[in-house]
């Protein structure tokens, strides 16, 4: 795990959400060493419920890198019990958010930690390292950044939209309340201004609700525009569907063609590569376009769309 604060060596920066941001980075963690890898995750999803701290993005990413996720539904601890949600069931709690016994422990420990004063950074990195996750994951910032969805039924924090409510609302407006006080995290802060980036991958996660609130934190958006390492994102969406989710609906929504050139529009002012299925090759202006497989079911679909991705990278940046 590198903790210096000046490389020598190429480095790399993953942007993700959860479970398909998830995915990618898995790969990229089998393609590159931990020295070379840095994981930024949205937080825009976390939320206190039941008095305990919870980051789903993180937890969903940390579960997949150290082999613990519950391989079905991509979020939460494989062989997993509920017993403590049963009890908060008894004694009239809230039960609509799935938590396991196994993944009750992770957010007790985060949530004692939190409440003694260490950083979200220092206690994802705690965490992970002790699930036995090599790479770094770090939170997109260490403040408050809660997405916020206006929809037809009113506004409701994200979890509320997503779970209890099933996405079913229309959506009006996504706000990322707290981003614009927030800080940019100290992993994201240092892999951006590091003189050995090499590229910045943006994962297959959703580009409204996983990626904009972490583009939405000061000065990010300038800065990947700013970089000379290439930014190369893969598409989320095969055909005018979405991949995983709610992304095509909510981009209806906002009356938006769903489309992989659509979500290449929205990154526009710092897209250098764009990965899409073949089924959508398509030019655009100052971005290269190639096409690979980016539906990954397999780890073998994953190490290879990552291996593209690093090569893809390479091609852009030239020789060195
Ligand atoms: N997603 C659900 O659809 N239903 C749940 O009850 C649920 C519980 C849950 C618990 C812990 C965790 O880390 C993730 C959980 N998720 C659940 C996933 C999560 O809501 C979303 O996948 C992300 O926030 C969107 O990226």
């Amino acid at each position: 795990m590198h903790t210096s604060l000046s490389r020598t060596s190429k480095h790399y920066l993953a942007l993700c959400g959860g479970v398909g941001g998830a995915k990618l980075a898995l790969g990229l963690a089998h393609v590159l060493p931990p020295d070379q890898l840095t994981i930024v995750v949205n937080t825009g999803d976390d939320f206190e419920h039941l008095n305990l701290s919870i980051c789903p993005d993180i937890d969903t990413v940390t579960y997949t890198l150290a082999g613990l996720v519950q391989p079905d539904q991509g979020w939460g601890r494989r062989d997993e019990s509920f017993a403590a949600l049963d009890t908060v069931k008894r004694l009239g709690g809230e039960t609509w958010f799935q938590l396991g016994d196994r993944d009750i422990g992770l957010h007790l420990m985060r949530s004692m930690l939190l409440g003694e004063g260490s950083s979200l950074s220092t206690v994802t990195s705690r965490i992970s390292k002790r699930l036995g996750v090599t790479h770094e994951i770090a939170p997109m910032t260490d403040d408050i950044v809660r997405t916020t969805l206006d929809t037809v039924s009113g506004s409701m924090p994200f979890q509320h939209y997503f779970v209890k409510a099933r996405c079913a609302p229309a959506i009006t407006g996504i706000r990322y309340l707290g981003a614009e006080q927030a800080r940019i995290s100290p992993a994201l802060d240092r892999a951006l201004t590091d003189p050995g980036l090499s590229g910045v991958f943006i994962c297959p996660s959703n580009p409204y609700l996983s990626i904009d609130p972490i583009l939405a934190l000061p000065g990010v958006r300038s800065m990947l525009a700013d970089i000379s390492a290439p930014v190369i994102a893969v598409a989320p969406i095969v055909d005018g569907q979405a991949i995983k989710g709610p992304t095509a609906k909510i981009m209806r929504e906002l009356a938006i063609e769903p489309s992989a050139a659509a979500v290449a529009a929205h990154y526009a002012d710092f897209l250098d590569g764009y990965v899409v299925d073949a089924s959508d090759r398509m030019t655009l202006p100052d971005v290269q376009v190639i096409p690979f497989g980016v539906v990954m079911t397999t780890l073998a679909d994953k190490v290879a769309l990552a291996s593209r991705c690093l090569a893809f990278s390479e091609q852009l940046a030239g020789p060195q």
